[in-house]
């Protein structure tokens, strides 16, 4: 029997220090719909919190209207980031209760919240950093987030083809990879997925070590980095520096029109990692990936990366970060039966940051 059965991510939440505006970004660059609201107007007089949209992804922004709140004191010191990486569960109260009997450290024990359109029941379980995993059961609730949260009109008229339709995974810089997997195994049952960024790859080129952790279902998928001793200082170490601690990476959101996607986002001004030409002319690649569902030109011209293993292939693209500082960033992926994280691309891509991470002088 699965000891910590989860339905799936119910929302990523960010601390952001001006929801209006992040709102606004994600509906207009991540094409995303604001369905739900709530500040000072309905009763939260010190956060405002906009709640977005995409196919099965839930985006939250929130951020403080006065000086002196839990939010504003994130945002400082962290800058624009994510709070809460909420899971949906069938039974919040085992979920809790098994949780911290297995070692979780409590944040906020199972309640119930009601309004008109019915019951949520809530708790929460501390992870890396300053990182929380809300547990949510909203299976008798037909609001458009939580009671007390007011239907919004998007902000903008949404696009007519959603950019992307749902969380793929979402990856976690920690300082001890090992620890932390631990903790998801021990805590949710979770396993071990095979792709992993060992001290070989580590010192070779990508100055990281990385380990996928997964729910039995792999519906929730936890990418845990450390970083590695190298030459130089590793991606890694910079976002730790510069988020001030452990935190969430990125997010990768799963579309099934990389192509489209890529092409909208850009054009509203999301700036992706460049990969270099020789990429896309390397024959060991082109050998490997073999046929896709477009021609390889049409990839190059986007700079999207492809990757091939025994169960198929996936496309991938990464956004630079979103924020001035150099931590959170996006990655898009469109999956066609690879159950991978691009392992083949770690090489391109890491140069790639690497590159990015010596243009700030951070390297
Ligand atoms: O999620 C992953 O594992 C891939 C690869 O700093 C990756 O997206 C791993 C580490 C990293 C950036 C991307
Ligand atoms: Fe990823």
């Amino acid at each position: 029997m699965d000891e910590f059965p989860v339905k799936g991510m119910d929302a990523v939440v960010f601390a952001v220090g001006n929801a209006k505006q992040a709102a606004h970004y994600y509906s207009t660059a991540f094409g995303m719909r604001r369905v739900a609201y709530r500040g000072p107007e309905n009763g939260s007089p010190d956060e405002a919190v906009h709640v977005l949209e995409s196919g099965g992804a839930r985006f939250v922004f929130r951020g403080p209207v006065r000086a002196g709140t839990g939010i504003g004191r994130h945002v400082a010191e962290h800058g624009d980031g994510i709070v809460d990486l909420a899971i949906e569960v069938p039974d919040v109260e085992a979920a809790y209760r098994h949780a911290v009997a297995k070692g979780a450290t409590g944040l906020e024990e199972p309640h119930v919240m009601e309004d008109e359109y019915g019951k949520v029941t809530i708790a929460a379980i501390a992870t890396y950093g300053e990182t929380r995993h809300s547990l949510v059961d909203r299976s008798n609730y037909s609001g458009p987030y939580l009671p007390g949260f007011a239907a919004a009109d998007p902000i903008v008229e949404p696009p007519e083809k959603r950019f992307f339709q749902a969380i793929d995974h979402c990856v976690g810089n920690v300082e001890r990879m090992d620890e932390w997997a631990g903790f998801y195994h021990r805590v949710m049952g979770f396993t071990d997925m095979a792709e992993f960024i060992g001290d070989d790859i580590a010192t070779e080129y990508s100055a990281l070590m990385s380990k996928v952790v997964a729910d039995g279902t792999r519906k929730v998928k936890f990418p845990l980095n450390e970083p590695a001793e190298s030459k130089r200082k590793s991606q890694i170490d910079e976002y730790l520096e510069f988020y001030g601690g452990p935190g969430v990476q990125h997010i990768a959101l799963a579309t099934n029109d990389i192509l489209a996607s890529v092409d909208r986002m850009r054009a509203a001004g999301v700036e992706f990692l460049d990969s270099p030409d020789s990429y896309y002319d390397d024959p060991e690649l082109r050998a490997r990936i073999g046929e896709v569902r477009v021609p390889i030109e049409e990839l190059r011209a986007r700079r999207i990366l492809v990757d091939r293993d025994e169960d198929g292939y996936l496309l991938q693209i990464f956004t630079k970060p979103v924020q001035d500082r150099p931590t959170v960033f996006f990655e898009l992926i469109e999956r066609h039966g690879s159950l991978g994280f691009g392992k083949g691309n770690f090489k391109a891509l890491f140069e790639a940051i690497e590159r990015e991470q010596e243009r700030r002088g951070n390297l």
